[in-house]
């Protein structure tokens, strides 16, 4: 197809499938993790982690989308069905779950992120679209993938690998590439223990984000030859990349603002750590993530609550919030909240303080606590003068205190 078509990009995404791999557990999140996916993890105030993925294709107008999962689904599924199912079938456009359901011949689950797609290989040939968008469900970014289908088609690749640049640090949890000056993928090291910098530079590496587009009958061709092949691991990054890039045509695709040239807001909340600092940048005056962009809307499901609330009970003791994000459904009575994010639901009653923490739904906090620095977990009931954030050894007793010492805690923790 002509690239000078007015209508080049859009009759790509048309003809385009997404596939959401969300079944990864984020182990490094730790508790938040134990009962729902890291896809499904809350970010942001009313929102959870694929919800940017999703996004991003549906404003990229990619609106065939499969989601595959694995760990703990329910949280994720129940998100899915509630919130991604009101597409118009009519239209040809629909949000799918593909759980791990062992369609194949084989008797496990899915293996690694290749296999995840294998298994549903029979769907996706069904489905007779050319491109096939893979994306990890673990980020949080906004993407125009249109213009990721575009310079794939442009180059004439067999696939096309989305990748930013990382520390040298940080690269070593990432494929790390090395490119040649058309774009084409030289060299694909999954995790590298000594990752090498780009050209040019000393202390970055160009890491892929885990998002790949494939000319579907290629894909078919990798995925049936990497199932043949015993001692492959059936992954993307560790097994098809590196096995493809001599005798096939990979480019990678630098996600950079088209005008700025800049690299946009990418982040993997991998970590409690990361997880709170991500949500903490969000209160902040003029946050690099704008959720407010009409043009970028992100889509969630949200329950239909009454507005935020803020009791002024006497002098001393007058609701409030201060450089804060506050959702629908809380009440703040009688309490401080200073340089926080307040999920749906959240109650603060009197006498209290909530400081730099980061608070999930459906979350009280009786009268007289002290909270600072803190992940609260959904569904938490702190009781009356709980002080968290101000003694580490009595709260590493007690609940999971990270190293930057933000301290989380679950309804498990508090017996709940
Ligand atoms: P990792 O993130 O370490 O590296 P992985 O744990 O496989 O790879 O997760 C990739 C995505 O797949 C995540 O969204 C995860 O939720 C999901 N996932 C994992 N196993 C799955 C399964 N069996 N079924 C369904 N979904 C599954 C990968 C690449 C690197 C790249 C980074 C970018 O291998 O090359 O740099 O992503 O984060
Ligand atoms: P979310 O991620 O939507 O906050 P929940 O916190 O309700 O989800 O829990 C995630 C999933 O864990 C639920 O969908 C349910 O399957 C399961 N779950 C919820 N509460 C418990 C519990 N007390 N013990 C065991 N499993 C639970």
């Amino acid at each position: 197809m002509s690239t000078h078509n007015p209508r080049f990009v859009s009759l790509l995404t048309r003809d385009t499938l997404a596939l959401v791999l969300a079944g990864g557990r984020g182990s490094r999140l730790y508790e938040l993790t134990d009962r729902r996916a890291k896809p499904a993890v809350f970010f942001g105030g009313k929102f959870r982690i694929i919800d940017f993925p999703l996004s991003n294709c549906v404003n990229s107008g990619i609106r065939k989308i499969g989601v595959l999962t694995q760990y703990k689904a329910h949280s994720l599924i129940r998100h899915l069905v509630h919130g991604w199912s009101n597409f118009r079938t009519d239209l040809g456009e629909f949000v799918e779950v593909l759980p791990a359901s062992q369609r194949t011949s084989s008797d496990h689950w899915y293996e690694g992120t290749a296999d995840a797609i294998y298994q549903n290989l029979d769907i996706v040939e069904a489905l007779n679209l050319k491109y096939v968008l893979i994306l990890s469900g673990d980020h949080v970014y906004k993407m125009d993938y249109g213009e990721m289908l575009a310079q794939h088609v442009a180059t004439g690749a067999d696939m096309t690998v989305a990748c930013v640049g990382v520390s040298l640090e940080d690269a070593k949890g990432f494929g790390v590439m090395t490119v040649d000056e058309h774009k084409r993928v030289m060299a694909f090291d999954e995790k590298p223990a000594n990752p090498q910098p780009m050209p040019g530079s000393d202390d970055t590496a160009l890491a892929s984000m885990g998002n790949y587009i494939f000319n579907t009958q290629f894909l078919f061709e990798q995925l049936r030859q990497d199932a043949a092949n015993p001692d492959s691991s059936r992954d993307f990054g560790k097994d098809i990349i590196p096995s493809i890039i001599a005798n096939h045509a990979v480019y990678a695709h630098p996600f950079r603002d088209p005008v700025t040239g800049e690299q946009p807001y990418w982040r993997d909340v991998g970590t409690i750590d990361a997880f709170w600092e991500a949500n903490m940048e969000l209160v902040s005056v003029e946050p690099e993530l704008n959720l407010y962009d009409e043009t970028w809307p992100i889509l969630t499901y949200h329950r239909q609550l009454p507005s935020a609330k803020f009791v002024f009970q006497e002098p001393g003791r007058e609701g409030k919030a201060l450089d804060s994000v506050v959702s629908a459904g809380c009440v703040i009575s009688g309490a401080a909240v200073i340089n926080s994010l307040l999920f749906s639901n959240v109650k603060v009653h009197s006498y209290s303080t909530v400081t730099d923490s980061v608070i999930l739904p459906e979350v009280s906090i009786g009268r007289h606590c002290r909270i600072s620095r803190a992940v609260i977990d959904r569904g938490c009931h702190l009781p009356e003068g709980t002080v968290i954030g101000e003694d580490p050894v009595a709260d590493a007793a007690r609940f999971r205190v990270t190293e930057k010492g933000i301290t989380l805690v679950t309804p498990a923790m508090l017996g709940q």
